[in-house]
């Protein structure tokens, strides 16, 4: 940790009091001359720090903007988050994060950007991903699995997804299988989780999460308007990005070391209780066929169960999901 985040940590565990700038030396190891070029190099990046003569500093304000420093400030997890590298601007978060993984990047190291100019969907879809709405993200993790277990990680992220933004927004998401979470019918958040692997070992995933945090709806291209909306357009409030992910950390980790404990049930019985799929009437299409009938659950593995108008029961492994016309 360096000292500005050391900083920002004393900040956040005395929230609205001062702090001498002796007792932040201790803290930080350094110089009080050193505290307070910090403190200006803080204020220069949009903290507002008050200074009072004998009181020292207090935080009256942080910028919204999703700093390693900020993050990582509040972040009480053991290895979810702990390690962030943030940029303003880059094509998409996805290479950058495989590669901090082939070299070495710890597991929960978090790549974010403020804004994406080729933001990946699935199947070469692209993501919009505008300046400073949302909350552009990948995340490395490194589960000891098999390799047919890991579309369960898919499902763990988006309930875990789910989770922050009811519990942080009050808004209540649903989770369309398997990777998009959705706001009665539109989408507020895709999911995209990349492998890297031998024959019969995981090395690392790269779980791609993007969240309409912050977008009003002149944020979305004409095409997307009828389809995708954000936290803020559904909540009504503004939400705040680095508390957002700070929870997601949190919660993504207990879901997580819980699944590598136990298993996969807890995370089955999650995510049909917030499902959007589950009881539709849906259409299914993988390359070679198409398949109707209703999603009736998920399998032990994780896999989508749909029976069709015969009363047979199809296992769908990887497939894009149509909704019937009157579901
Ligand atoms: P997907 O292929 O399921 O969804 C992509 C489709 O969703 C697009 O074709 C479009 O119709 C629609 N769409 C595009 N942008 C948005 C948006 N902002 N909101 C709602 N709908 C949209 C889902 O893919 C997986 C997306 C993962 C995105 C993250 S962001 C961080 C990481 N980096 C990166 O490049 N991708 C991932």
């Amino acid at each position: 940790m360096n000292i500005k985040q050391e900083i920002l940590k004393a900040f956040h565990a005395n929230p609205g009091r001062f702090i001498s700038g002796e007792e932040l030396s201790q803290t930080c190891g350094c110089s009080r001359t050193a505290v307070w070029k910090h403190i200006e190099e803080l204020r220069q990046e949009g903290y507002e720090v008050e200074a009072v003569r004998k009181a020292g500093y207090r935080l009256l304000a942080a910028p919204d903007r999703l700093s390693a420093e900020a993050i990582i400030a509040g972040l009480d997890t053991k290895r979810i988050g702990q390690h962030v590298q943030a940029y303003d601007t880059v094509v998409s978060t996805q290479p950058l994060a495989h590669e901090a993984a082939a070299t070495g990047a710890p597991e929960g190291t978090l790549v974010i950007a403020e804004q994406q100019t080729g933001g990946k969907g699935r199947l070469g879809r692209v993501w919009h991903s505008p300046k400073g709405t949302g909350i552009w993200m990948s995340l490395i993790v490194r589960p000891v699995i098999p390799l047919p277990k890991t579309p369960q990680m898919t499902l763990l992220t988006a309930v875990a997804v789910a989770k922050t933004m009811r519990e942080e927004t009050g808004v209540a998401v649903k989770i369309k299988w398997p990777n998009d979470i959705f706001v009665g019918d539109r989408k507020v958040c895709g999911v995209l989780t990349e492998l890297n692997a031998e024959a019969d070992r995981v090395n690392y995933l790269v779980i791609g999460i993007g969240i309409n945090a912050n977008a009003v709806a002149a944020d979305f291209p004409e095409e997307l308007r009828a389809i995708a909306t954000s936290l803020r357009i559904e909540s009504g409030t503004t939400v705040n990005r680095v508390r957002f992910v700070q929870r997601f950390c949190r919660i993504f980790e207990a879901e997580y070391d819980h699944y590598l404990q136990h298993g996969f049930d807890r995370i089955k019985t999650e995510w049909e209780a917030c499902s959007y799929t589950i009881g539709r009437w849906v259409t299914v299409k993988t390359i070679h066929s198409t398949l109707e009938g209703r999603a009736v659950g998920l399998d032990e593995e994780g896999v989508l169960i749909v029976e069709d108008a015969a009363g047979a029961r199809h296992k769908v492994y990887s497939a894009d999901v149509n909704y019937g016309a009157n579901e």
